[in-house]
């Protein structure tokens, strides 16, 4: 898809104006308008999570500046924890919409898409689902009316949704604390793209995982679940690498390589949480040769991106150090984002944008 957009490009002239250089004004030097027209760059949106436990009023209603920023630089928004079971879905017969409804609406005044995060994953489920006794057909009538729920209370307003996340576990295997797969058998996966297909036909539907970055037993069992799921016609749309790194660990460089196999499968393909934290010095602030490394890490994940044609959509989770989960669950470990907690911008952020303006 991107080669075509190159080649109309090149030749608009001839025959079409060319669409305006910055879709939105003021935004000349942001990260949205910087890259090819056929990728979302995003961010999370901070609130809910490990938030609610921080000195901090909840970010997204009440920090303006950090608005501005999401509005800015970003063509895409994923609610970080506002779409989970146990903040949408706090009581089995109460559904709590507020706080993801004013992220769409926010999205749609901006000219943003939303990425809608997540409808089958083993954590942060509400005690009444955890703690529930249920019979399998209960459980799975469960699943079915919280999906055609939520995905139909969107409908028409989501670009993609992570419909599973995190199901299989580091040798591929599914992962038994998921509690609809351990109760009901790894079919409910099926299931589940269906019944959110059938609320909202043209949201894409993803897979979503972490520890995916790099070829081996769980890129392999992915693979294998796609082909499974696109045989037997179930709408699958994407493969997604959440890309929560480490400086501790050496940088992606093939992770080209293995979107490019879900590409080959003729899934889009998306980058949905990236973020590289490290080991902070003592001083609490990262040396200069920390941040070039970092952004050094930013780019291999977002060149990987650019080197596949249908990956679409590439998420940094979280725009800012001031918001960032890193800290709270890696202790020794930060500064994971591309600003810093005033949002002023670190390499990274630039080593983003020119990487972007080389591949318009
Ligand atoms: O960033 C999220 C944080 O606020 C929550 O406390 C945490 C709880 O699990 O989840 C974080 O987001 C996760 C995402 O939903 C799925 N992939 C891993 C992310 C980081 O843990």
């Amino acid at each position: 898809m991107r080669k075509t957009v190159a080649v109309l490009a090149t030749l608009s002239f001839l025959a079409i104006a060319p669409p305006p250089a910055q879709a939105h004004g003021g935004h000349d030097y942001s990260l949205r308008n910087a890259g090819p027209r056929d990728l979302r760059i995003g961010s999370a949106v901070a609130g809910g999570g490990h938030h609610v436990d921080q000195p901090y009023p909840d970010p997204f209603p009440n920090d303006k500046p950090y608005r501005k920023v999401l509005a800015r630089e970003f063509s895409s928004l994923s609610p970080e924890n506002q779409m989970k079971w146990e903040f949408i879905h706090p009581e089995r017969h109460r559904y709590n919409f507020g706080p993801a409804d004013d992220i769409v609406k926010f999205a749609q005044r901006n000219g943003q898409v939303v990425r809608g995060h997540t409808l089958l994953w083993h954590s942060q489920n509400p005690a009444w689902l955890n703690e529930g006794t249920f019979t399998k057909a209960e459980l799975r009538q469960i699943l079915k009316s919280h999906i055609l729920t939520v995905v139909g209370h969107y409908r028409g307003k989501i670009h993609q949704w992570d419909v599973a996340n995190e199901i299989l576990d580091g040798n591929g295997a599914y992962r038994q604390e998921n509690i609809f797969i351990r109760e009901l058998g790894p079919g409910i996966v099926a299931d589940a793209f269906r019944w959110a297909h059938q609320a909202d036909p043209r949201a894409q539907l993803f897979l979503n995982d972490y520890g995916v970055d790099w070829p081996g037993a769980k890129v392999d069992a992915y693979e294998a679940l796609a082909k499974e799921l696109l045989a037997a016609r179930v709408p699958l749309h994407g493969f997604a690498s959440q890309a929560h790194l480490s400086m501790r660990y050496g940088a992606p460089d093939q992770l080209g390589a293995v979107l490019q196999r879900f590409d080959d499968l003729g899934l889009k393909t998306a980058i949905t949480e990236l973020d590289v934290r490290m080991d902070l010095p003592e001083s609490g602030v990262p040396t200069a040769e920390q941040l070039q490394t970092q952004a050094r890490y930013y780019k291999t994940v977002l060149d990987a991106c650019l080197s596949v044609d249908d990956c679409n959509s590439f998420t940094v989770w979280g725009a800012t150090d001031k918001y960032s989960w890193v800290p709270v669950f890696f202790p020794a470990e930060g500064a994971a984002t591309i600003m810093w907690e005033d949002f002023t911008r670190k390499p990274a952020y630039f080593t983003l944008r020119d990487t972007l303006r080389a591949a318009r």
